[in-house]
Order: structure tokens, then sequence, then C-alpha cells
């Protein structure tokens, strides 16, 4: 799966174009950034295919206004990037029911 790539991946051109990919696919509605609900559809689905269980509203929450570092209320493809860029060692976001 694309997010395993991600993490796993040590590549930074590889790293950009896969986030390319997965910005765009988590963007449903097209308007260039994640907004809130978007991101959360994203997380209930990366939930659902590990162990069933979707992830409440808070924890959401806590992730969004984590990757959002400016703030203003949407996350950015750059926001995005430099958050997996400087996690990409730490597995821990893409699986939150771990531990
Ligand atoms: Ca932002």
């Amino acid at each position: 799966m694309v997010f395993q790539a991600l993490v796993s991946s040590k590549d930074d051109r590889q790293i950009r174009s896969l986030v390319d990919r997965i910005f765009a696919s988590v963007d449903t509605n097209g308007s260039g950034v994640w907004e809130f609900n978007e991101l959360k559809a994203m997380l209930m689905h990366l939930n659902r295919s590990q162990n069933g269980k979707p992830n409440d509203e808070f924890a959401a929450r806590q992730i969004f206004n984590h990757i959002d570092t400016d703030g203003d209320g949407v996350i950015s493809k750059q926001e995005f990037l430099s958050y997996i860029l400087q996690n990409r060692h730490n597995t821990g976001f893409f699986q939150s029911s771990s531990t």
C-alpha cells in the first residue's frame, strides 16, 4: 500500500512523488488543500483496513492540528510533505492503533 511505501522510502524524490499521489487522492473535492473532513476520512479508511476500529474525531483533530503548522485550518501539500519528511522514520502516525 502506498502509505507503507511512503514511510519506508529513503529517497526524497520518491517521497515527493508519493506525497503528490496521496495528496490528490485525499483531496476529494479538488480544492488543493486538505480540509479536516478529508483528513478524517483518510484516517478512518486507514484504521478500518488495520483493525476495523475507526479513528475518533478527537484523535483526528489532534493529528490535523499537528500537521496544520500555520494554523489556517487547512493542510497544504507543503505542510503534509514537511510532516512526512520529519516523521518518515516514525510510522506511528499511520499505525495509530498500535501500542
Ligand atoms: Ca495550513
